[in-house]
């Protein structure tokens, strides 16, 4: 593991940073559902002197020379992503998932076409057309939401909007949304539209590659994802795609977006594919889903509302209004408990975004730490206590004395400074 001696000898801020950043991560429960802690196979790929490699172009066709081992990396990468997911083409060089999804648009859309994907105030993302996103700006957005009863998609509504507008493009998925996605449902709506099919599955690709959420790759012409999130890899992107659109997808990227790719990081990504393949990294995905389902129902337990009254992957939405708090002060009392969520707005909330009627919550990061049912227990006890007294330092220094106590017990990353 790395000493970061020439770090500490060289840039004492920096290190410093680093320093108190992994003590940070070590004694405070991580509960943003998009964070993970990647294992030290990947953080050592990252550390690595591929770093120091242009590599414009791709495997064997590259516009530098001394590419002969970076291409090993990459054709690792892109061998294991479309085995780990069964897609027959894979581009690893995005260098996040908003890239991944920018590439999709660039190369499929023109300025001014029709572009729809999921609200971002329902649980989709920015990328998928929020005006302040290039997502948003450049193309004409049709958004769908979920249905104000239930909080779920209600695939029928999209489809008649979609029939409506006829998009070029329809994107799936989301980042606050805990229900599983028909992904079938939503090829037929793209069919009845005219419409190519994208999926971003930033959010549960870990989940899929486990074959614990329906796999949307049989059914879309584009996958897009990170890999830092439940599939627990280096922050990153990749697209997976049909055979027909993997010289558009390609271009899109590089030249289309993208200048030299960041070899390191293709490396650890290839890395955690390697992972995500194993009997454990399936283990570990389905302990997180569990371990969800026993933080809501217990913080439902406790007297809050879950959003769509539970979930079926990593995370879930904690209607803070229904304990008479915003999200905003809810986040912050947790904070000051060594609990990290975000706030989050809620399906029609009156609330904007920064202050929001709604906390995020998810599971991967715990699990990874190996943390279960009986802590996620003790969690929600924890969470309660907390959004209980926001504004009490003593109540909200206590909590924080047993987070640590909890902690203690799940260590991470021991060999480190
Ligand atoms: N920021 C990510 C998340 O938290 O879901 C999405 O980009």
């Amino acid at each position: 593991m790395l000493s970061y001696a020439s770090l500490k000898a060289t840039d004492p801020e920096i290190y410093a940073a680093v320093t108190d950043e992994r003590r940070r991560q070590e004694r405070g429960l991580e509960l943003i559902a998009s964070e993970n802690f990647v294992s030290k196979a990947v953080l050592e790929a990252v550390g690595t002197v591929l770093t120091n490699k242009y590599a414009e172009g791709y495997p064997g066709r590259r516009y530098y020379g001394g590419c002969e081992f970076v291409d090993v990396a990459e054709r690792l990468a892109r061998d294991r992503a479309k085995a780990l997911f069964g897609a027959e083409h894979a581009n690893v060089q995005p260098h996040s998932g908003t890239s991944a999804n920018m590439a999709v648009y660039f190369g499929f859309l023109q300025p001014g076409d029709k572009l729809m994907g999921m609200d971002l105030s329902c649980g989709g993302h920015l990328t998928h057309g929020h005006h302040l996103s290039y997502s948003g700006r450049d193309f004409e957005v049709i958004s769908y939401g979920v249905d104000r009863e239930t909080e779920v998609i209600d695939y029928a509504e999209v489809e008649r909007l979609a029939c409506e507008a006829r998009p070029k493009i329809i994107v799936c998925g989301a980042s606050a949304y805990s229900r599983t996605i028909d992904f079938e449902r939503f090829r037929q709506i793209a069919d009845a539209a005219g419409a190519l099919l994208m999926a971003d599955i930033a959010h549960i690709a870990g989940l899929v590659a486990a074959g614990i959420h329906p796999s949307p790759v049989p059914h879309c012409d584009i996958v897009t994802t990170t890999t830092h999130k439940t599939l627990r890899g280096p922050r990153s992107g990749l697209v997976l795609c049909k055979k027909a659109h993997a010289k558009v997808v390609n271009r899109a990227v590089f030249p289309g977006i993208q200048g030299g790719p960041l070899m390191h990081i293709i490396a650890a990504k290839a890395v955690a594919l390697k992972e995500a393949s194993t009997e454990e990294f399936r283990d570990y995905q389905r302990r997180i889903v569990v371990n969800a389902k026993r933080l809501a129902e217990r913080l439902r337990e406790r007297g809050f509302r879950i959003v769509s009254g539970g979930t079926d992957n990593h995370v879930f939405l904690l209607d803070v209004a229904s304990a008479d708090l915003t999200g905003k002060v809810a986040e912050k009392a947790l904070e000051d408990a060594g609990i990290t969520v975000n706030k989050n707005t809620i399906p029609y909330d009156p609330q904007p975004p920064m202050v929001a009627s709604g906390i995020r919550i998810g599971t991967p990061a715990l699990t990874t730490r190996d943390m279960g049912e009986p802590e996620m227990d003790e969690i929600g006890d924890l969470i309660a206590e907390a959004l209980a007294a926001p504004e009490d330092e003593a109540v909200l220094a206590g909590v924080r004395q047993k987070v640590e106590k909890l902690c203690e017990r799940f260590p991470l990353y021991q060999d480190l400074p």
